[in-house]
């Protein structure tokens, strides 16, 4: 019996970077559990706070995110879909796992040096705490894998620390999570800077295929983007970022291996390459896009995140209980 836990957060509009590095993993992943597995997939909107947010624009980006992994093919009947503050362990959790965490470790990590610098106005304490909070929610369902990108890894490193501190400090409570990252598509760069991840919160909208653009935008935005001028098809990160991402892209896409494709396409020129990647693209999230205008009119919604509501919340409340009896902080 295993344990699954992962959260994206509803900030900005979902890329192609999150849907081939995360939720594309999540519905590959929901089909290979067995009897007794759980697979917790949470709205993080506790995360997202740790960034100034416009409440209404995050009202409906959690409502879009719950409608988005649906429309990818999350099945409810095999995951748990919740919104992370509805479940108020999560917050409870977070707290208890600052006060065996250390302001040093917070202040090295990668994403909070990334973040702190964009903020323009003043950087929240939250921010600093957000990896201490994202160990709460993996180890309040007592995980053993957390699938995520290539990006979330050093965060994975400290909450595996943390869960060791805790069980060595108290006593043996918690499993200590492994991170699971996938191969193709763990990390998809930006098509306007390819040596940067392509990422939801950048403000240059050709750097980025949201999963809700139409066809002719996706066409546009990927006959764009940067490559280099020596029109050799091959698989180079280094010496040729922009030609890779594209090879990762089409493969994350199409499930067929980089070596293939770049067999395929050794004799073709860019542009050729260029529309078919456009085109694998199209025909991957057509069919997303029809169902998440669907959902949108429907109570389903709501049902299912009633539902996962209730199911996360009897886990993290065992848990959370648990961990305060070892804390001292029960009366009995
Ligand atoms: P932000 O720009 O606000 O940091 P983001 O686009 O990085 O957002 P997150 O909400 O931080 O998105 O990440 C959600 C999930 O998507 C995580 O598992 C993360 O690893 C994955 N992910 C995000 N960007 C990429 C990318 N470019 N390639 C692969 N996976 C990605
Ligand atoms: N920090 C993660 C989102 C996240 C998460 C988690 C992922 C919050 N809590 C728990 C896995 C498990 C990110 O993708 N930026």
């Amino acid at each position: 019996m295993k344990t699954l836990v992962s959260g994206i957060q509803p900030t900005g509009k979902l890329t192609l970077g999150n849907y081939l590095g995360a939720i594309k993993q999540f519905v590959a992943l929901q089909n290979t559990l067995e009897e007794g597995d759980e697979f917790f997939v949470f709205i993080a909107d506790l995360h997202a706070i740790t960034i100034p947010q416009i409440p209404t624009e995050l009202r409906n980006a959690v409502k879009s995110l719950a409608a988005v992994y649906l429309a990818c093919g999350l099945n409810p009947e095999k995951i748990t879909l919740f919104i992370q503050s509805e479940v108020t362990e999560h917050a409870e959790l977070g707290y208890l796992m600052q006060t065996i965490s250390y302001i040093g470790e917070l202040e090295r990590m990668t994403q909070y040096k990334d973040k702190m610098q964009k903020q323009t106005q003043g950087v929240s304490s939250a921010l600093l705490t957000y990896p201490v909070l994202m160990a709460g929610d993996i180890l309040l369902y007592n995980a053993n894998f957390v699938p995520v990108g290539e990006d979330q890894k050093q965060h994975l490193e400290l909450t595996r620390n943390l869960a060791e501190r805790f069980n060595s400090r108290y006593s043996e409570t918690f499993n200590v999570p492994n991170p699971l990252i996938t191969k193709t598509g763990a990390k998809i760069m930006s098509l306007q800077d390819p040596t940067k991840k392509m990422s939801k919160s950048d403000p240059l909208e050709k750097s980025c295929i949201y999963l809700l653009d139409d066809e002719a935008t996706i066409k546009r935005k990927i006959a764009s983007a940067v490559t280099d001028s020596d029109g050799v098809i091959s698989y180079d990160p280094v010496n040729k970022p922009g030609i890779a991402n594209l090879l990762t892209i089409l493969s994350a896409t199409t499930l067929v291996p980089i070596d293939e494709l770049v067999n395929k396409y050794k004799d073709a020129n860019y542009s050729t390459f260029k529309a078919d990647v456009a085109e694998a693209i199209v025909n991957e999230l057509k069919p997303i896009q029809a169902r998440y205008n669907e959902l949108l009119k429907t109570q389903e919604l709501d049902n299912v995140l009633n539902q996962g509501r209730e199911k996360a919340s009897y886990f993290a409340r065992k848990t959370l209980t648990k961990v305060k009896r070892k804390m001292g902080i029960l009366r009995k």
